[in-house]
């Protein structure tokens, strides 16, 4: 079979690589050698010395005389990745390439966003490769059993069988993964962007999304790392009360409030289908700080056809701009002769009364700064006064603000510091809105605007008011009076609390058919989303592989197998055995040092064991030569066209401290002094929990396990021993903290081992992509 290995240069895909071509396979790698880059950035070292990769193939074929073909590329470059299924046409696909630690997706924004990007928009273009050029090749992709995350019941292979409402349904294993996340809406809800609200559907790549962060409530803006689409059919988690409204996959993760010890409200995430029927409160404000601006530019305009020169723009100061702004879009007009020549009268009418000397001081400093004319006219029929500018370049601005139904706040405002939005939404207030209570706790404001509604909104939002928009049609009224009246109603509430009625319960489960979506942003991957007027803070998405995947052989008839595997211990397999130069990498630092692996390094240099909080945490495990073989029985027994099969790859589970216990015990026999530290967890996980994983799929294949046996342990063990003096212990200590926005990493990285890694690798002549 033609096999093509992408991430056939690291831990697994390596050996790998060396089991299939040993099989009589015809293999070729394809590999961004981004692995062995983060060695280089932090100065970490594979506890096993790896040979470069050109080494590693040519000392394969010197001594199996099995050739190995290799590709230089990354799978975020589509040009590079359809280059080699057009060269290479392989007949099935095993892909390994992705940044698979999840300390390193942590550490920052910046790794974060390297991580998604790396598998989200690669496993995209593999999707399209595969569709492209090779559409009967069978793709196996490496997932993990962590997209499961630890749910209170038994974990099946993929796919679950829910009865809902007397209906049955074989539905995919809900996903909870622990350090990125997954979840969709509706094709209702809008998600607030720079740009005002717009619809998932509409949004596009250069949208910045208002996202926050759990224990920060500044509002900040960010850009997608990616966003999706898919069909969607199945229940949908609805919750639907006088301030929230929310349509949403069962497994999405919603943001709700708890009380800390010491009284004081926090936010956490919880799974939609888990909040369902209890009692719950929500965060529905935040902050924001925005940007001070001394002025505002009134652009100059120049008359079309007529040889006079362009009247030039003119500073105001923007105080008394916002003042006067928030004035006009809540009462003002702007008329003149329209059809002869340009606007050139503002007005507004208003009732003479308590805001008249407002009004008056307002006009006048705007006709000051614009030497223009303001006449104020007293109706005598009636208690109003009418407050008159004339002055061509304002007006003409002011027209383009559209009339009482198309108004709108010119959005680049929108970005001004909270103190001077106060201004602008203080004098709108005045003019169209009314607070209900004495407090001004809660208040409303009216405009048949729908887009005025919105912007309000937004206004309201940065300046930590919680707002909603309802609007009511109108059909009878002249005028703009017959069009649709929009409100939008504030409250300085923080908090809104969800109770629960038997009888009349405020969320449900709904049957849904049709477009879900999500779009997923950096830091703790919260954005400020919008159904039916009403916004939320709510979680985002973990684009998942595996859904796109699922999605595509149902669309385009591929095939594939989807591996989630556990964590993989040892480093030996038949093949890397062969010679030294063909030894896989073993990793024991805090970043890519998976737990079992760094509990025998840790061991063999006589440091603490690192056991993470209370050790309970479990997980499925899978000797390396094991993971060999599945992908072997997986490639031997391909699905069909168009089915999408998920498999679990473990072969046994084990929790944290079984394991530590074990290699304590066992170096005890080896005349090491071996303890166990219980750090403080820097993950944020369950410290203990129900685990209970499927895995009889490759069994059912033929795979015979390797189980962790004292023999296996001890060997795992002694591998470590041989090595010890390239163990540097400063690189043991984790350092990434799920908690923090930002980590520094190794502070004290080893320049000399950084530098000699950096030499061996530059025997490259290749130009390499590097993570940054
Ligand atoms: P690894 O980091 O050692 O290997 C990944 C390889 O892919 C590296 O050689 C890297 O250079 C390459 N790569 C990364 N991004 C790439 C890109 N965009 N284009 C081309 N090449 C790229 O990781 P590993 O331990 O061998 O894991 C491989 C896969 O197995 C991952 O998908 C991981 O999630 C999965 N997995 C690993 C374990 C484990 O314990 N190691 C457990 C479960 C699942
Ligand atoms: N842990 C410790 N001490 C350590 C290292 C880890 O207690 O020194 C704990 C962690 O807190 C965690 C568990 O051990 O609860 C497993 O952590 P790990 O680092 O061994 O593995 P993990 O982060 O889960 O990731 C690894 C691979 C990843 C793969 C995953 C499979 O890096 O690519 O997806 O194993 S699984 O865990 O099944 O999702």
């Amino acid at each position: 079979m033609r096999i093509l290995i992408l991430g056939g240069d690291g831990y697994l895909g390596w050996p790998q690589a060396m089991y299939l071509s040993l099989r009589g396979h015809h293999v070729a790698i394809f590999d961004n050698l981004a692995r062995r880059h983060f060695d280089l950035e932090h100065g970490f070292d594979s506890l096993l010395p790896i040979a470069s990769l050109h080494s590693r193939v040519q000392t394969w074929k010197e001594i199996t005389g099995c050739p190995l073909e290799f590709f230089i590329g990354d799978t975020t470059d589509y040009e590079a990745l359809s280059a080699a299924f057009q060269r290479f046409q392989p007949e099935a696909v095993v892909d390994f390439a992705e940044q698979r630690s999840a300390p390193y997706s942590m550490i920052d924004r910046k790794h974060a966003v390297y991580t998604q990007y790396t598998n989200v928009i690669g496993t995209l273009n593999l999707l399209y490769a595969l569709k492209e050029f090779s559409p009967h090749a069978h793709l196996v992709k490496l997932g993990t059993m962590g997209e499961y995350g630890t749910p209170n019941i038994d974990i099946e292979e993929g796919f679950l069988e829910i009865t809902h409402k007397g209906r049955t349904d074989i539905l995919p294993y809900p996903k909870q993964p622990g350090s990125f996340y997954h979840l969709c809406y509706d094709d209702q809800t809008e998600v607030l962007t720079r740009a005002g609200w717009k619809l998932f559907k509409d949004l596009t790549g250069g949208d910045e999304i208002a996202t926050r962060q759990l224990d920060d409530p500044h509002i900040a803006f960010a850009k997608p790392i990616a966003h999706t689409a898919y069909l969607y059919e199945g229940p949908m988690y609805c919750l639907e009360q006088r301030r929230i409204d929310l349509c949403v996959t069962p497994n999405h993760r919603m943001v709700t409030s708890y009380k800390r010890r010491d009284g004081t409200e926090a936010m956490r995430f919880e799974e939609a289908k888990d909040i369902l029927g209890k009692y719950n409160r929500y965060h529905l404000t935040s902050m924001w700080e925005g940007e001070e601006r001394a002025t505002f530019t009134l652009p100059g305009y120049y008359w079309l056809g007529k040889n006079k020169p362009p009247t030039p723009a003119i500073e105001l100061p923007m105080d008394d701009w916002l003042k006067f702004l928030g004035w006009y879009i809540a009462e003002g007009t702007v008329d003149g002769k329209w059809r002869k020549r340009a606007p050139n009268r503002i007005y507004i009418n208003q009732k003479i009364g308590v805001h008249s000397e407002e009004v008056n001081a307002v006009f006048e400093k705007i006709a000051a700064a614009l030497g223009c004319t303001h006449s104020v006219y007293l109706f005598k029929d009636r208690d109003q006064e009418a407050h008159f500018l004339f002055c061509t370049q304002l007006a003409v601005y002011l027209a383009q603000l559209g009339n009482s139904i198309t108004k709108y706040i010119p959005h680049e405002l929108l970005s001004l510091s909270s103190r001077q939005l106060r201004i602008l939404f203080e004098a709108m207030m005045t003019g169209d809105g009314m607070w209900m209570d004495r407090d001004r706790h809660y208040g409303r404001y009216y405009t048949s605007s729908k887009q005025l509604a919105d912007d309000i909104q937004e206004l309201a939002i940065k300046l930590g008011l919680s707002a909603t928009v309802s609007h009511q049609d109108r059909t009878e009224g002249t005028g703009w009076a017959k069009h649709a009246e929009y409100r939008v109603n504030f409250t300085k509430t923080t908090l809104f609390q969800v109770n629960q009625h038997p009888d009349d319960p405020n969320d449900w489960f709904e049957d849904y058919a049709g477009m879900v979506y999500c779009c997923e942003v950096p830091g703790d991957g919260i954005i400020l989303v919008r159904r039916n007027g009403k916004p939320i803070w709510c979680g985002n998405s973990k684009v998942h592989d595996s859904h796109n995947i699922m999605f595509c052989c149902k669309i385009w008839g591929l095939r594939s197998t989807d591996l989630n595997q556990g964590v993989v211990y040892g480093v030996h397999t038949g093949e890397t055995q062969l010679d030294p130069r063909l030894a896989t990498r073993y990793d024991y630092d805090h970043i890519y040092g998976t737990a079992l692996n760094r509990f025998c390094a840790q061991a063999a240099i006589g440091h603490p064991l690192t056991v993470h909080g209370k050790g309970r945490q479990t997980r499925g495990y899978i000797h390396i030569k094991d993971t060999m073989r599945c992908i072997e029985l997986t490639l031997l027994n391909p699905p069909v066209e168009g089915e999408y099969r998920v498999f679990n790859q473990i072969t046994e589970q084990f929790s944290v401290q079984e394991l530590a216990e074990r290699v304590a015990a066992l170096g005890q026999t080896l005349g090491l002094s071996v303890t166990i530290d219980s750090l403080p967890n820097p993950r944020v996980e369950a410290e203990q929990h129900y685990y209970n994983a499927t895995y009889t799929h490759l069994r059912d294949l033929g795979l015979q396990p390797h189980l962790l046996t004292d023999e296996v342990l001890l060997g795992l063990i002694q591998t470590a021993l041989e090595r010890r003096e390239r163990i540097d212990s400063r690189f043991i200590a984790p350092t990434v903290n799920w908690r923090n926005a930002t980590n520094k990493v190794d502070p004290q990285a080893s320049e000399v081992r950084a530098r000699r890694k950096r030499n061996e690798f530059l025997d490259l002549d290749h130009e390499v992509p590097f993570p940054r």
